[in-house]
């Protein structure tokens, strides 16, 4: 079964990793470089099976990025907490305020202006994606060269013209290590890196993460790549081929051991199929052309994450 890929990737890094302190405080065992292959012809998806997860979840985080949104608003409006964190702490530590993480989530909701000034996340994957910053000279003074903002540049869609128009490029990437940006981002990209490939009448895609938590962040990331091949290969002609997942500092949390423990004794069962309806563009999906078939999981495992 395909997913014993990501069970015995879970199991090696649990018992031949090495321990070390992360950014968090929380502590990982961790290796460098991994990587996992699924063939995803005939709507087969890499959607883990030995916990249930919350694929509607990661497909909205998926669509906003695609808006170019940076902002957690969106995604707030439609029940998804996952990017909550990160804006909350920054409010507080700026203004000093003890707002719960509750009570900000509401404000967001409900105050435009307010989720305008504390909801954004800096420049993040849909900032570099779709309108990747450009500057350009507007003059000289005294100082030295003058410049202004140039036109972002739309990567995905730039993307979607080269595959349809220059099938055999290797230059098909979407980037988002914006090395100049990095320190204005709550959290620096981890799905840094994708290159689409062409075969025949096949999309095959490699994703580059430079940081992965395997318990909980991998299946998400792996459902993330799997629906940006399935689009991207629906836009473009061509039939979905293989998704390959190159991991850099691939870990898990010592407080996830339960979730390992509980994980590691199920046994996969099936192969979830998705069936992806037609948009007008790679910009134009929505949550309900999505349906997914076959998807019986085990029940979800908790934990917390780290950030
Ligand atoms: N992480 C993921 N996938 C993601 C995401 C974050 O695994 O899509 F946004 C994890 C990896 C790491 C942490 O454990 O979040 C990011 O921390 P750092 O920036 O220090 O690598």
């Amino acid at each position: 079964h395909w997913e014993y890929q990501y069970l015995d990737l879970m199991r090696r890094i649990w018992e031949e990793g090495s321990e070390r302190q992360d950014r968090t405080g929380v502590g990982t065992r961790s290796i460098m470089g991994a990587i996992l292959r699924f063939d995803l012809a005939d709507g087969a998806m890499p959607l883990i099976t030995t916990k249930r997860v919350y694929w509607k979840t990661a497909t909205r985080e998926m669509l906003w990025f695609l808006t170019g949104s940076t902002n957690i608003r969106p995604l707030v409006l439609q029940g998804v907490k996952i990017w909550n964190e990160w804006p909350h702490a920054r409010y507080l530590l700026e203004t000093g305020d003890r707002m719960s993480l509750d009570d900000f989530v509401a404000r967001i909701i409900e105050d435009d202006a307010f989720a305008a000034q504390w909801g954004d996340l800096g420049p993040v994957y849909g900032k570099q994606w779709v309108d990747w910053p450009t500057y350009e000279q507007a003059g000289e003074d005294e100082q030295g060269a003058l410049f202004r903002k140039g036109e972002g540049i739309n990567q995905v869609a730039e993307v979607v013209r080269s595959l349809r128009d220059n099938p055999g490029s290797r230059r098909h990437i979407i980037e988002g290590w914006n090395v100049a940006q990095l320190d204005s981002m709550a959290l620096p990209p981890c799905h840094k890196t994708y290159q689409f490939h062409v075969a025949g009448e096949r999309l095959n895609l490699a994703l580059y993460q430079r940081s992965c938590d395997v318990a909980l962040g991998l299946p998400f990331n792996l459902w993330g790549a799997a629906i940006m091949l399935r689009m991207m290969a629906q836009q473009t002609g061509h039939e979905p081929g293989e998704l390959v997942w190159m991991g850099g500092d691939t870990h898990l949390y010592l407080n996830h051991a339960h979730l390992i423990e509980e994980q590691l004794s199920r046994q996969p069962a099936g192969t979830p199929r998705l069936e992806l309806r037609q948009a007008d563009s790679i910009f134009d999906y929505t949550i309900d052309d999505f349906s997914v078939t076959g998807y019986d999981p085990h029940p979800p495992i908790k934990a917390p994450v780290a950030v």
